[in-house]
């Protein structure tokens, strides 16, 4: 192919639910600023690059490209937030090949979201290498590429409790903690996806994720025996810190008006909102411990809490529907973290010091849930799994107010510090952040 000039043109493919996007651009700016020589296509739908190509924002050798999004005509988004996603899987991976011939461009290297096994196929028809980035933890990787190996040794649909002994790191772990279609819910399209993932990864040229090595250093050596080139190089937010415009509610302010650690902050990420009774038990706990709360809110608040909780606790809560969520958790005001345990709301607690209280929902959030309990020890799942008035309030105190919750605070403070030293200039995020730039710098 005759080329105008030495540009090299790299494709990116994104995965427009939930927080997977946003961390793959932030990614890709950092490797277009180390390499000017390069130009990137970040495909995605064009409702998720909207929301995240804004003006001014330095994308600068970064084209936006639509793909797809396979919803029906006429669809309206209704009360299940995984319906669009199951859309966009019929339409996948066409959706990507038709909007990659289009742009009529050869590309130079494909780095992907770790869910699109089909980009090997890609890569190998352009014969170019695959990078897939994996934007949750190491254990969920684990879960993945081991998939049928934990089929083979405890089979499927089979007790809850049983602990996984045979891998690695997870003897604390129960079957019922690994992520949703490993053992469990296997039929579905999106349990088909992350199986075939965790088979194709092995044979990527190399495989980015959102973490640092010394969070779980046996797990992190499991993977390096199963995959080429794994490039920890989180947590990302620290090179790459969202816009600081957007504390429009004023909370880093009222966070400044607290003690340190007396704040319990409530966030469950862009996907969920709890189911109501759960809420209006949260809002009852919060409420009978006067406990100060800050809350992140998705959602109707007045049709969604009891009735007059709000006038009741302006005092003490402040609620609205965003916050800058990587500094309200480095705020020292901040004493527990309320959270679904998303990959991204664990990072940013560890960065801020913060326990946590966790309420998983779905995906692999039950597993970074049972990590932080029995493996990490810096927080606790909440009683039954479900937002109970005495189980939230239980769960408040220890944190809060007893002794075992400084120790908490102590443990996570010890992983903060790895977390900062992984990304500082010598550290091992670093590294591998240099390496992955010098391996796409030769493409
Ligand atoms: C999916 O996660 P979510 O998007 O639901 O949740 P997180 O990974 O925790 O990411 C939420 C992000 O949104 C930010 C917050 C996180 O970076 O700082 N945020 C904010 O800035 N302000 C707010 O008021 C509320 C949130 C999925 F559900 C998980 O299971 C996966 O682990 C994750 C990564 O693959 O994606």
């Amino acid at each position: 192919v005759h080329r105008e000039n030495a540009q090299k043109h790299i494709a990116v493919f994104a995965f427009p639910f939930a927080t997977h996007a946003v961390p793959l651009l932030a990614l890709v700016q950092k490797l277009s600023e180390s390499a000017p020589d390069f130009n990137f296509s970040f495909f995605n739908t064009a409702q998720s690059n909207q929301s995240m190509f804004t003006k001014g924002n330095g994308f600068e050798r970064i084209e936006p490209r639509s793909v797809e999004n396979g919803l029906p005509e006429g669809f309206r988004i209704g009360r299940n937030p995984h319906e669009p996603v199951e859309y966009f899987l019929k339409a996948t991976p066409g959706n990507y090949r038709s909007a990659v011939a289009e742009s009529g461009l050869t590309f130079d290297g494909l780095i992907t979201d770790a869910f699109y096994w089909f980009a090997k196929e890609m890569a190998e028809e352009m014969r170019v290498p695959w990078v897939p980035y994996f934007t949750a933890g190491p254990r969920a990787l684990l879960a993945h590429v081991d998939t049928d190996n934990i089929r083979a040794r405890i089979g499927i649909n089979g007790p809850e409790d049983e602990t996984l002994e045979f891998l690695p790191g997870f003897s604390a772990i129960r079957s019922g903690d690994l992520p949703e279609g490993t053992v469990s819910g296997v039929d579905s399209p999106f349990a088909t996806l992350l199986q075939k993932m965790g088979q194709m990864l092995p044979h990527a040229s190399a495989v980015a994720m959102n973490s640092f090595e010394e969070i779980d250093p046996i797990v992190v050596q499991a993977l390096k025996s199963r995959l080429p080139n794994l490039l920890n190089i989180g947590p990302f937010i620290l090179k790459c810190p969202p816009p600081s415009s957007s504390d429009i509610h004023g909370c880093l302010e009222w966070l400044d008006q607290h003690p340190t650690s007396s704040v319990t902050y409530i966030s469950f990420g862009s996907v969920i909102t709890p189911p109501p009774h759960e809420l209006k038990a949260l809002a009852e706990a919060l409420e009978e411990c006067e406990f100060p709360f800050l809350w992140s809110f998705r959602g109707n608040v007045e049709e969604m809490l009891p009735e007059g909780f709000l006038e009741r606790t302006k005092e003490k809560g402040l609620i609205v529907p965003w916050v800058p969520q990587l500094k309200v958790l480095a705020h020292p005001s901040v004493g527990v973290f309320v959270t679904h345990c998303g990959w991204n709301s664990v990072n940013e607690s560890i960065i801020g010091g913060v326990p946590m209280i966790c309420r998983a929902f779905f995906g692999e959030q039950k597993l970074n849930q049972r990590t932080v309990e029995a493996v990490w020890e810096f927080g606790v799942a909440i009683e039954g799994g479900k937002f109970t008035k005495n189980g939230a309030m239980e769960a408040l105190k220890l944190i809060l107010s007893s002794e075992k919750g400084k120790l908490m605070r102590e443990k996570i403070g010890v992983l903060k510090k790895l977390a900062f030293e992984a990304m500082d200039t010598d550290g091992s995020s670093t590294a591998n952040f240099n390496f992955l730039m010098e391996f796409i710098t030769k493409l």
